[in-house]
């Protein structure tokens, strides 16, 4: 029949009625001082973050709204796919994140890699390989990655001498919040063996989620519904399952993709990221 019957329950809300992780949408300012005035322990050291994860996830725009976020102003620096997909991402390249109108940098950069492509196993091999070496900080900025083979040791841009500051600090692996139900055993497989050469290497790993507004309304509607959100957390928990990332190592993202002009509360969430991450 399909008509509305007066006796059916109301439609379950799509919202907890209590986010189930907190953030400090007013401390926006705090984390954003925490971000800038960021010191490693080590005196003139800096912190490596290297991103990795499938192609068109949001990578560089994740670079560029961080760069945005921190500097007052849209940053368009790391190439980002247009809709047909054609910008992508194939050199390595350290970003800098420069702080407000002052000629100075943050203490962490940020790592683009080339995105992972699953169609052949031999890319599989070659991107876990490629990744395995930036991360060893054996791989030079502006080292183009090639997906039918590995960087040589005879490539000038290979480094067979990395200094603590070329060598990868925290790894993050980024994955399309929309897709993540869609990701292949083949995509998966692969993201669990960087996981597990990160863990060899001793290096601590953290998952973004982009593209929240994607999958739930009410938060494409208020940023501030992210950890209301059931579908993201189930989301989240199927990503946790799959490549084995605990609950509290996963952070979504709404990243500045078409916006001219900033929202405090996507500048929060991303503001809590970085200060996670650091
Ligand atoms: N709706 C939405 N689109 C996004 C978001 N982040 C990135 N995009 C879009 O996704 C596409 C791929 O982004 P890109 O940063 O180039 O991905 P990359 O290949 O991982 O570097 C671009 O068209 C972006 O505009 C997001 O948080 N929400
Ligand atoms: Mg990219």
């Amino acid at each position: 029949m399909g008509g509305r019957s007066s006796s059916s329950a109301p439609p379950p809300s799509p919202l907890f009625s209590k986010p189930w992780r907190t953030i400090n949408w007013e401390f926006k300012e705090r984390d954003l001082q925490y971000v800038k005035s960021y010191k490693p322990q080590t005196d003139g050291q800096q912190l490596r973050i290297l991103l990795h994860g499938p192609v068109g996830v949001g990578k560089s725009s994740f670079i560029n709204s961080v760069q945005s976020v921190v500097k007052g102003k849209m940053s368009k620096n790391a190439g980002v796919a247009n809709i047909s997909g054609s910008t992508q991402t194939r050199k390595y390249n350290t970003y800098m994140i420069q702080k407000d109108g002052q000629n100075t940098f943050c203490s962490f950069v940020l790592n683009d890699t080339m995105g992972l492509e699953c169609n052949t196993n031999r890319r599989r091999k070659v991107y876990v390989k490629d990744i395995k070496q930036a991360m060893k900080g054996r791989v030079r900025d502006g080292y183009t990655f090639n997906p039918e083979c590995k960087i040589s040791k005879e490539d000038p841009k290979y480094n067979p001498d990395p200094t603590a500051n070329d060598k990868v600090h925290v790894l993050v692996c980024v994955v399309d919040a929309s897709t993540v139900s869609q990701m292949s055993d083949k995509v998966i497989e692969t993201l669990q063996d960087i996981r597990e050469e990160a863990s060899d290497l001793g290096i601590p790993q953290v998952a973004i989620l982009t593209k929240i507004d994607l999958i739930c309304p009410e938060i494409k509607k208020d940023i501030k519904n992210v950890y209301r959100s059931k579908i993201l957390k189930k989301k989240m928990e199927e990503f946790s399952a799959a490549v084995g990332y605990p609950m509290n190592s996963i952070f979504p993202v709404k990243n500045y993709h078409e916006e001219t002009n900033f929202n405090s509360d996507i500048d929060s969430l991303i503001l809590s990221v970085v200060r996670d991450i650091i």
